[in-house]
């Protein structure tokens, strides 16, 4: 329940997770996974039911690749205290089932961006050895994945939105994102990206048609999920691929995980609905719902596939 305010700075965020370390020293783990090319720490988050005591299998939750979805970014950190947040069942359920390792902000040049310069700044702020000689320069983190990586979604102008980088993890976040991930295999049961706006729950493959060979078990799960996230307060959200119910896309992190072999890869699109026109930008009063319903739902997961 700290993180109520919808603007907060890298550095603000740092602390609120340190602090978090020193409160809860047999919980929390703060490791810094890579630096970012202006320089900023990328923290991975991990929430344990005691830190000496691995559980054998792990959760993955990143949010925040894209600089401008600040509700993300809000809701990843919420999840954090909720899971702290003891005398929840639900908290505790989580925890003895898995180690979970949360960054919520994968993109923190981004979003320093957004909040200093441009509030709808979407890449990170890298240049790369082919410079590129527009304002809106920088990588698309989820264009940047090895996963049928610069086809489908993507731009091969520097200054577009959706440009993927000269190569897959030319990137320094999604490289970091990928050693930290693959490190934790082969425990790695579960990856959740984090995004918004739409009411969506993404499943792979995002890049073609084509759908893992489990798709009908992950859908299941998915639905399960959503209808715990409805609980909250009525949000319904949609469940299927990408080029099914929003569009394709390659190189999305979440595709290259499950081609990595994590069994469930999902990504969230959070609130608000796709009719609300600009949906980046919402008041910090949606906070602790959206925050709520992301929890909900992760619920759900351990909720059904420990059955
Ligand atoms: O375009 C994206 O990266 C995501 N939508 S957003 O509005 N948050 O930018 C959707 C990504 C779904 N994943 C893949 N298609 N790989
Ligand atoms: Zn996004």
């Amino acid at each position: 329940a700290i993180q109520t305010r919808m603007c907060c700075v890298a550095v603000q965020i740092q602390s609120f997770l340190l602090a978090l370390q020193s409160a809860y020293p047999t919980k929390v783990k703060v490791t810094n996974i890579g630096t970012t090319y202006e320089g900023r720490n990328i923290y991975a988050v991990k929430v344990s039911e005691n830190l000496s005591q691995p559980k054998a299998k792990s959760v993955w939750v990143e949010a925040g690749t894209h600089a401008r979805e600040w509700i993300a970014i809000a809701s990843a950190l919420n999840l954090i205290d909720k899971l702290l947040t003891a005398s929840r069942t639900e908290s505790s359920t989580m925890l003895r089932a898995y180690d979970w390792n949360i960054v919520p902000v994968h993109n923190p040049d981004g979003y320093a961006y957004s909040h200093s310069n441009s509030r709808l700044h979407r890449k990170n702020r890298q240049v790369e050895s082919r410079p590129c000689y527009f304002s809106n320069y920088g990588i698309d983190l989820n264009r940047n994945w090895d996963a049928d990586f610069g086809k489908a979604g993507t731009t091969t102008q520097c200054q577009g939105d959706t440009y993927p980088g000269m190569s897959a993890f030319a990137a320094r976040e999604t490289t970091a994102l990928r050693n930290a991930v693959l490190g934790d295999m082969p425990n790695v049961e579960a990856f959740f990206s984090v995004h918004c706006y739409s009411e969506l729950m993404l499943l792979p493959h995002g890049f073609n048609n084509t759908k893992p060979a489990d798709y009908a078990h992950l859908f299941s799960v998915a639905e399960h999920m959503m209808r715990w996230l409805e609980t909250v307060r009525g949000t319904y959200y949609l469940s299927g691929t990408p080029p099914e119910i929003l569009y394709s896309a390659s190189g999305g992190a979440y595709d290259y995980f499950k081609l990595q072999g994590v069994k469930y890869a999902y990504t969230y699109e959070l609130s608000p609905s796709s009719s609300t026109g600009n949906g980046f930008v919402l008041s910090a009063t949606h906070i602790p719902a959206v925050s709520e319903e992301l929890f909900m739902s992760l619920w759900a997961f351990v909720d059904i596939v420990t059955k």
